[in-house]
């Protein structure tokens, strides 16, 4: 670590003491900005990385709720308005027992990078609870979701701050959101993503996040001389980003080899099939049951309580939560001959892990560009829900295409070493940065 690095980061830790996933995120931004920063004296006499670090505002509030048995619950709900220099507050809710400020700030952080990859007018924000859906009867959820809006509706707006899902906030849950903000507001306006197609979802909206991965992938296999068809792939998750990542992959050929949950994964020597994805996607969505329960129907083998990575592949696509794969983990995919990782997920490989991709040349894409896709088509959303239009699914689809696409010129053009090998994160983070320094500095001290 360079000395203006070890002094900015001991700023940052003092002020934000305690928050461990926050201060992770920053500190890998930080290492490729810092350098870049002190090339350009602009950005550092007006303290813009300092600004950035710091959220524009954090809402904590009470969720109080009775469940079915008729007893009160209290949960905790956030909203983090982290940067609005090139547009709304934009991101989405997670609710899962884990949820705490600091990783709702690191998610935030990285959403504000995220979105000035994808070139739409966006800032960045995220909010969530730590409500666990899992195991709740659906009144519950809506109940839930209604006392969470009841406090959040005074604080977002189609023109303020535009909520979306993540990690347990699917199309129930913003159908619930929504319907309690219409109800209090009278108002129907764009004010979530990732609704109901028939209330205002743009189409592609449930795939964009798994299908733009998989765009940003044939996008470094291409600069590699390489397709997808036929590379053995390891996916961890079996939720939104997983399912639309594995159907795109079985699409384009390739082998779907692992998917998993918290509880463990399954492993396909073969790989899925369509049929079996759609069995893993009803399981999921509408029975909300377990990995293991695929795994018994289909008599595959289970790995109960372990990750994937040991497995052999070409490709591995981490998609379920943040430091899900750790140096060790990343130590047996390079062994294995694994040579390009991409997050769907956001943050899930530790800075070990990292810096093991890196140095054997692995291709490594950081969530901020390769699972840009997600809000990206919330961006288009947004814009077909203020001209009450839609397009079709190819026309979301092509312009997700070109997103990606974009989003990896940009990694290469900022991350492109001497050698030739492509450092994806400090492309990212460079390229993310300066369209919202430049908004910054144009916009005055605020
Ligand atoms: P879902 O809730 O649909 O699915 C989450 C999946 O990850 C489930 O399989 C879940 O297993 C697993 N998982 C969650 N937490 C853990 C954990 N602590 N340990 C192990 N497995 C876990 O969420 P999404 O698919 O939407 O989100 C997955 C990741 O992608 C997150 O990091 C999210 O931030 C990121 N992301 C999502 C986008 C979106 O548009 N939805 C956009 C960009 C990024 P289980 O069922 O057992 O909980
Ligand atoms: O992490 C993410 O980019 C998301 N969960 C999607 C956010 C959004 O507003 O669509």
């Amino acid at each position: 670590m360079n000395d203006l690095l070890r002094q900015f980061m001991e700023k940052v830790s003092r002020r934000n003491n305690g928050e461990p996933e926050f201060l992770q995120a920053v500190t890998e931004v930080a290492e490729s900005l810092i350098p870049f920063i002190s090339e350009h004296p602009i950005y550092r006499d007006n303290k813009v990385l300092e600004r950035v670090v710091e959220p524009e505002r954090v809402i904590m509030f009470r969720v109080p709720w009775i469940n079915d048995k008729g007893e009160v619950e209290v949960n905790r709900g956030f909203r983090i308005q982290m940067n609005s220099a090139i547009g709304p507050y934009k991101g989405g809710l997670r609710f899962h027992p884990s949820v705490n400020l600091s990783v709702l700030k690191f998610l935030a952080f990285e959403q504000v990078f995220k979105n000035s990859l994808t070139g739409l007018p966006m800032g960045g924000g995220k909010g969530g609870s730590d409500f666990d859906p899992k195991g709740r009867s659906d009144n519950e959820v809506m109940k839930f979701c209604q006392s969470f809006m009841t406090e959040l509706y005074r604080h977002v707006g189609a023109d303020i701050d535009i909520p979306a899902g993540d990690i347990g906030v699917g199309k129930r849950e913003i159908g619930y959101l929504f319907g309690q903000y219409k109800r209090i507001k009278g108002e129907f306006s764009g004010v979530l993503t990732g609704k109901g197609f028939e209330w205002g979802c743009s189409l592609i909206r449930p795939e964009a996040t798994g299908y733009g991965l998989v765009y940003f992938v044939e996008e470094i296999l291409k600069i590699r001389g390489e397709t997808i068809q036929g590379k053995r792939v390891t996916i961890s998750g079996s939720g939104n980003v997983a399912q639309y990542a594995a159907e795109k992959c079985i699409a384009k050929g390739a082998k779907v080899v692992t998917m998993s949950d918290s509880d463990g994964f399954i492993y396909e020597p073969d790989g899925l099939d369509l049929e079996r994805l759609q069995f893993l996607k009803e399981l999921k969505e509408v029975r909300r049951g377990r990995i293991s329960e695929y795994a018994a129907h289909f008599k595959c083998d289970y790995f109960k309580g372990e990750r994937p990575w040991r497995i052999k592949c070409d490709i591995a696509l981490p998609n379920a939560t943040q430091n899900e794969v750790d140096g060790k983990d990343a130590k047996s995919l390079i062994e294995n001959g694994c040579f390009c990782v991409a997050e769907g997920a956001n943050m899930p490989c530790t800075p070990e892990a990292v810096a093991a991709f890196n140095k054997a040349q692995v291709s490594y894409a950081p969530g901020k560009a390769a699972n840009a896709g997600g809000v990206a088509v919330s961006g288009l959303e947004m814009s077909q829900n203020s001209v009450r239009f839609s397009w079709s699914r190819d026309e979301v689809d092509n312009k997700l295409r070109d997103i990606m696409k974009q989003i990896h010129r940009i990694c290469v053009k900022y991350g492109k070493e001497e050698d030739g090998h492509i450092n994806y994160e400090k492309g990212a983070n460079i390229g993310g940065f300066v369209k919202i320094a430049e908004a910054m500095l144009a916009q005055g001290v605020v």
